[in-house]
């Protein structure tokens, strides 16, 4: 408060206080300015980058001064506010979210017009920011979109990466990893050089009684790096609401950078010192569902609780209430287990720097941490070795053991008789070497803990967590069904579809209110309606179309059923039955007669998705769907009737792109194995059907939407342990088209065949972990219904209007206010009326 300008000369600086743009002409004045003073171009000399980046520092000036204002009122009103903690943060790009969000995309549209410049070729002249691997992080963008167009006071904390998401390109059908430096012309980010927290590691713990005779617990030495704030404003939907995104960047620490040894002339290990420091903000990992316990993983995930914590209690602080008022102040909520040194942070804090008891710290950390889960994949669950947990956070380890006594004896008591549930629940693993589970660790800290599916939620009851919800009770556990926001990822990926929406529903008020659009039901059996419904599905397929020659060389047919599969490359999303299935197909043209032909739909599969880069498996997955399509595209005997694409490099801006062309997306992970799927939503959402296994959230949205809108095929998850039990202790055959198909791998159709051999051997050879046998037959015959389907186009657009007019439930608007009703325990901060009403464009 010292740093404010006193009252009586308040008038003065409120006069020169920016007032924005509103108007074309006021917008053209503001990106010219920019692009003539702020980057020092001219119009003899504005191609589109340039204007891109004048555009993007106008809408920036524009969303400042709504930050500006939020964060005052937001400190003003001094209630509870919520931070999100993720190490992802997968936004995509931010100029058309501003501009739609601010209700100015219009004037911007004929504003740039008059300069010479089409919208949408400067919207794509931006670099995604791409801070994340897959669902989960893109759910973390899509919620602090919602937070902010419901006007929760909510921060987001992350890390910049300089480094994000690796682009993908595909060499010889092999895919090849280049990085991702994607900080260049990069306006959506305030440094905060004042901002910064020095983060500590390694040292040793020193214990002492001080001359009044109280235990002193003190961390020393070891080596310091500093955490420096870059804000990234996040504007909400038609409010002025403009919430923070806070991102740490490392740095060496100013005191520590080693001027002793830069005069000495040992610049080399000066500089040395500095790359470290640096380095732990430099990468994004990018394994998906896959925890491989580096080091430096370990150091980024304490770097940014640590700067994000210190900065959540000097907040705090500066309110001046009691320590026991933090939970109703404070709501933090920990996006998976990678946060979870956050707990032990916050109470080494309270315990060693704020001098509260171990009790009373230990109340105030449970009731201000919820940890979401969003998986029960083995592979992904995270433990970290007790040595390096030891090394590197002597007194974190410390605290681990004594949070993990006392809950051990709490367990001891309620169960005096089951000595094996000790061994079972306990954080530490007694393994070699012993291991910290963090899950563990994140139920016992937080007062609730959800899925994001409901059958995830169950099964986390029921396996990984169930002696969990004995020791606690079921209450403790929730579900939180994810969702997607459908400004991006309607309007704004799809804006012909959401102005014909908008023309029957008289507003874009679904925008905010989803569940309007049960109102299109009204419309299946109008024919114009109808008509335009498939004319937009059209328009968007061509370009795709356009697209996938851009990026390919193939040339598809926009007439064919579009059928898309883009996530993550895994076993478990089983991207391998879908090109399985690809191969049936192909062999079945091969077989018919040139009539036969004649009645088939022609088909375009497409895939796209990133392996990671030490995932063999996924990747071999990749490298057979390239080689399927070399054949399959220059087979003259299939022409147009089957075309195999992998889109390099899938991403949020190319999502954007193909979800409103699909006609039939694949969500076909093994039952059990996809915690939601957010992607599914998406898809539907712009008017495309699903094939889909009874997994995550495909269950809610066949609920929702119907049955009879959905293709649902395969194994339920309640029958997967025998099936996989069955394939190693029983007669494990292989479907016999599934084996034709290995057959005509083996014999070298698609290349070498050893290429493939681990692939084909995971099923033939080695238990089929993912029933990918079991499936296949069912997920053959569904397709051959889709066919079907796909011929009667009438029905087809009745159930796409229908499904989409269901899908209402699958905002992550609706999502944000459960966890505000059911785990934050917050209301929305208003903002006045006059500021509220934007034009919506
Ligand atoms: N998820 O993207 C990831 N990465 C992980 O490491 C673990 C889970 C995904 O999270 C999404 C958001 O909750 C889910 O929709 C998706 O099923 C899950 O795989």
């Amino acid at each position: 408060v010292e740093s404010s300008i006193p009252e009586h000369m308040r008038e003065a600086w409120k006069k020169f206080s920016p007032t924005g743009f509103n108007s074309k002409e006021t917008f053209q004045k503001e990106a010219v300015r920019h692009i003539e003073t702020t980057l020092a171009r001219s119009l003899y000399n504005c191609d589109e980058g340039a204007a891109y980046s004048g555009v993007a520092l106008a809408f920036r000036d524009r969303l400042i001064m709504d930050w500006n204002k939020t964060q005052q009122r937001q400190t003003f009103a001094d209630q509870k506010r919520i931070y999100y903690l993720s190490l992802e943060f997968l936004m995509g790009r931010a100029l058309d979210n501003a501009m739609l969000n601010v209700g100015l995309k219009t004037v911007a549209k004929d504003g740039l017009a008059e300069l010479g410049f089409r919208i949408e070729d400067v919207i794509q002249q931006e670099h995604d920011a791409a801070l994340g691997n897959g669902g989960l992080g893109r759910l973390a963008a899509c919620f602090l979109d919602s937070m902010a167009s419901l006007n929760y006071a909510a921060w987001g904390y992350g890390l910049r990466y300089r480094y994000g998401i690796f682009k993908q390109e595909i060499e010889n059908g092999y895919q090849v990893e280049i990085p991702d430096y994607w900080l260049d012309s990069n306006y959506w980010e305030f440094p905060r050089y004042d901002v910064t927290v020095d983060i500590q590691f390694y040292g040793w713990v020193n214990k002492y009684t001080d001359e009044n005779g109280k235990q002193i617990v003190s961390w020393q030495d070891g080596e310091i790096v500093t955490a420096v704030a870059y804000d990234v404003p996040i504007p909400g939907y038609g409010t002025a609401t403009v919430n923070n995104l806070r991102l740490w960047n490392s740095k060496a620490s100013s005191g520590e950078f080693d001027f002793a040894k830069f005069n000495s002339g040992e610049y080399e290990s000066a500089v040395a010192d500095e790359q470290r420091a640096e380095s732990i903000s430099a990468v994004l990992y990018p394994n998906d569902n896959m925890e491989r316990g580096k080091e430096l993983r370990l150091k980024q995930q304490y770097f940014w609780c640590a700067a994000s914590l210190h900065d959540i209690v000097r907040r705090f602080k500066k309110s001046k209430r009691p320590w026991k008022d933090f939970p109703d102040q404070v709501a933090i909520q920990l996006n998976d287990t990678h946060p979870t040194l956050a707990i032990v942070e916050l109470q080494r804090i309270l315990i060693d720097i704020e001098g509260l008891g171990w009790d009373d710290a230990w109340d105030i950390v449970t009731k201000t941490f919820g940890y979401t889960n969003h998986t029960v994949l083995p592979e992904a669950l995270e433990k970290w070795s007790v040595p390096l947990i030891q090394h590197l956070l002597p007194r974190h380890l410390e605290i681990i053991y004594e949070i993990n006594l006392h809950f051990l004896q709490q367990v001891e008591r309620r169960f005096p008789k089951d000595r094996d549930m000790l061994g079972r629940v306990s954080v530490v693993e007694e393994s070699q070497p012993k291991m910290i589970r963090m899950a563990y660790l994140a139920i016992i800290g937080s007062h609730k803990v959800n899925g994001v599916a409901e059958l995830h939620s169950d099964l986390i009851k029921t396996t990984i967590f169930k002696d969990f919800v004995k020791i606690y009770g079921p209450d403790k556990f929730t579900n939180v069904t994810n969702g997607i926001t459908p400004r991006r990822w309607l309007h704004q990926a799809n804006p012909r579809l959401s102005e014909l929406i908008a023309s029957k529903l008289g507003s874009y008020e679904f925008l905010k209110d989803l569940t309007l659009l049960n109102k299109l039901e009204g419309f299946v059996d109008d024919k114009e309606f109808k008509k335009e419904w498939q004319e937009i599905k059209y328009a968007n397929k061509v370009r795709l179309a356009q697209h996938i020659m851009a990026a390919t060389g193939i040339s598809v047919n926009p007439k064919a059923l579009f059928d898309v599969q883009v996530k993550r490359m895994h076993e478990y999303k089983r991207q391998q039955l879908n090109i399985f299935g690809v191969i049936h197909r192909y062999l079945a043209i091969k077989a018919m007669s040139a009539d036969e032909r004649k009645k088939l739909a022609p088909r375009v599969s497409i895939f796209g998705g990133k392996a990671a880069p030490g995932y063999w498996m996924a990747k071999t997955i990749i490298h057979l769907i390239n080689k399927v399509g070399d054949v399959v595209n220059n087979d003259k005997d299939v022409g147009d009737l089957l075309k195999v694409v992998f889109i390099p490099d899938y991403n949020v801006s190319k999502a954007e792109i193909i979800i409103p062309a699909s006609d039939i997306s694949e969500h076909i992970s093994t039952a059990g194995t996809e915690a939601s799927g957010t992607s599914n939503m998406k898809f539907v959402l712009n008017g495309g059907l699903v094939i889909g296994t009874l997994d995550g959230a495909n269950i809610e949205i066949t609920r929702e939407i119907g049955e009879q809108n959905v293709f649902l095929f395969g194994n339920l998850s309640e029958d997967v342990e025998d099936l996989r039990h069955n394939h190693f202790y029983g007669n494990h055959q292989i479907d016999p088209e599934l084996v034709k198909v290995f057959d005509t791998i083996k014999s070298g159709t698609f290349g070498d065949a050893g290429a493939f051999s681990s692939l084909v051997g995971a099923i033939a050879d080695h238990g089929d972990y993912y029933l990918v046998s079991d499936d296949f037959n069912s997920y053959c015959k569904t397709q051959d219904l889709i066919d079907e389907t796909y011929k009667n186009q009438e029905e087809w657009i009745s159930k796409s209007i229908t499904s989409v007019a269901r899908m209402g439930f699958f905002t992550s608007d609706r999502c944000i206010n459960e966890y505000a009703d059911s785990i934050w325990n917050i209301e929305p901060l208003q903002v006045k009326e006059e500021a509220e009403v934007r034009a919506r464009t």
